[in-house]
């Protein structure tokens, strides 16, 4: 069901790039800035231009200057996120609503966004992010400019606000928050009369943006219908993100806009090679119909988004290459709204695991979907698996086995000589992102007491690489880089480098050595 609006957004994505980089919705001198002049900072770049005549020695040498910006940064060192799909679908037993529900079917008997906070704090995740509109324009917020909201909703007589406890239960744990908004309003009259929706939208965003406090990140879906007119809704991009930017500069665009990329999946897959330099063909694109592949098509859900072959393709064609992270957002129920029905569907603990490893372990961030029920609370199914999750995270990650190491990082592979002998069965190796994304293999070995032996290898790294093999033990251990873009800071223990032990992986299981 939700396969047709992501095509829509993933064509429209791509056009937003380019709409914010070249229409001047970037403040003058901001990170966001992309400028060919950019390419010259020594420091590192937001943006670099690659043309046909580069070569692929300087093609690599662009891509290790791309950087990302401050609020990038944050972002992506959240890793854990969790995404709250919550409104008029979960009285429905929706996943798509009409926008024709009564209001009055809102009615949770025991709203307790503590009770959120408290469910998702147990799995390590550190922000939150909650549908305040989805398609059905049902908002979870008193906004002025509707009366489709909780105000005439039963619930607290009219006078709750969704958003606002959420926001504070998060504030006051220290979980960043974000919205969810859908621009598709199959409820607003003035959808598809295009200049007048567009204020509409931007009206509500205001809203969102000054009445809750900080906004750490606001999630544009690109689904776009036909309005009550018949007409199409053409969005204002460039004019919503300004109004981000002017309102809540922290906060990161994702999906549809230019901070964060969809992973292209909604099952929690990554790719093997998941790069946050992305080159995007074209200049001055700006988003149109007739042009569906936006800034010369970039495609969320190819397989190949950033090898030097695909730089050098895309160089051919010129363009731009950009710092742009992909984002995993998945469900874990089938559904992104609660449904009764699937109360023993809950994804399995070795399922989210996986889905762990792959995606904050594959230079991803990790969104998972978690949604309350009627009575507004975290079904009890799944606060137990996030519990679970949280308490393997926690006794693998616990303790960094490679912190006491001796690294002779001057080396070449950087050898690390443990505290003693350690007994390990995960490895963890990072970039520091501040110096780009260089890697694009790696091998990872163990001193037997006779020779070197190759545990386990893998292509990118970039914010983290994770992973898994049997166990073993061993006092020296070693990370070759197999190939990279440029020079490679040092890889030094405890921060960029560490050795875990997973107790409850059964032994034969993982990566073969
Ligand atoms: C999709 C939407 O249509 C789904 O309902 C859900 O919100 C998902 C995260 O994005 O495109």
């Amino acid at each position: 069901m939700a396969s047709a609006p992501r095509i829509t957004a993933r064509l429209a994505a791509v056009a937003v790039l380019a709409a914010l980089a070249w229409t001047g919705c970037s403040k003058p001198g901001s990170d966001d800035a992309v400028r060919p002049s950019d390419a010259e900072r020594p420091s590192g770049t937001a943006a670099v231009e690659i043309r046909a005549t580069d070569t692929p020695a300087g093609l690599a040498a662009k891509a290790a200057r791309v950087v990302p910006s401050e609020r990038q940064l944050r972002w992506q060192a959240l890793e854990f996120q969790a995404f709250v799909h919550f409104g008029m679908n979960t009285f429905t037993d929706r996943e798509w609503g009409e926008g024709t529900e009564d209001p009055k079917l809102f009615d949770p008997s025991d709203f307790d966004a503590g009770q959120w906070v408290e469910a998702v704090e147990a799995a390590g995740i550190r922000g939150l992010i909650v549908t305040a509109k989805h398609h059905d324009g049902f908002c979870l917020w008193p906004s002025r400019f509707t009366g489709h909201s909780v105000k005439s909703s039963p619930w607290k007589d009219g006078k709750g606000d969704v958003v606002g406890e959420v926001a504070a239960a998060c504030r006051k744990a220290g979980l960043a928050f974000g919205v969810y908004l859908s621009p598709w309003d199959r409820h607003e009259p003035s959808y598809g009369d295009s200049p007048r929706y567009n204020e509409h939208f931007k009206a509500q965003l205001r809203e969102l943006l000054t009445r809750y406090g900080d906004i750490s990140e606001v999630w544009f879906d690109g689904a776009c219908g036909e309005g009550p007119n018949g007409k199409r809704q053409v969005y204002d991009w460039a004019g919503y993100f300004a109004l981000i930017r002017e309102l809540q500069p922290d906060a990161v665009i994702s999906i549809m806009g230019p901070d964060a990329r969809w992973i292209g999946n909604e099952a929690g897959v990554t790719r093997a090679s998941e790069w946050s330099v992305i080159p995007v063909a074209g200049f001055d694109d700006a988003p149109s119909d007739q042009d569906p592949g936006g800034i010369a098509g970039l495609d969320a859900q190819a397989e190949d988004l950033g090898s030097m072959e695909r730089i050098a393709e895309v160089a051919k064609r010129g363009g731009r290459l950009i710092w742009y992270p992909g984002q995993v957002d998945v469900s874990i129920r089938p559904g992104w709204f609660y449904h009764a029905a699937e109360d023993d569907k809950v994804k399995t603990l070795d399922h989210l695991l996986d889905i762990y490893d792959t995606s904050v372990g594959g230079n991803a961030q990790l969104l998972l979907n978690i949604p309350p029920d009627k009575r507004g609370r975290i079904h009890e199914n799944d606060a137990r698996r996030l519990k679970e999750l949280g308490d393997r995270l926690k006794a693998t990650f616990a303790v960094n086995l490679a912190a006491g190491a001796l690294a002779s990082v001057s080396d070449r592979p950087a050898t690390f000589v443990l505290d003693g002998s350690k007994r390990f069965n995960v490895v963890m190796v990072r970039e520091d992102l501040r110096q780009g994304q260089r890697i694009e293999a790696f091998a990872f070995d163990a001193w037997t007491g006779r020779e070197w032996q190759e545990i386990a290898a893998g292509t990118t790294v970039g914010w983290k690489k994770l992973l898994r093999f049997p166990a073993l033990t061993a006092d020296k251990v070693r990370v070759r880089i197999l190939r990279a873009r440029g020079e490679v800071p040092p890889i030094v223990p405890p921060d960029a480098f560490g050795l875990y032990f997973d107790p409850d992986r059964p032994p034969q299981e993982g990566v073969k050595p």
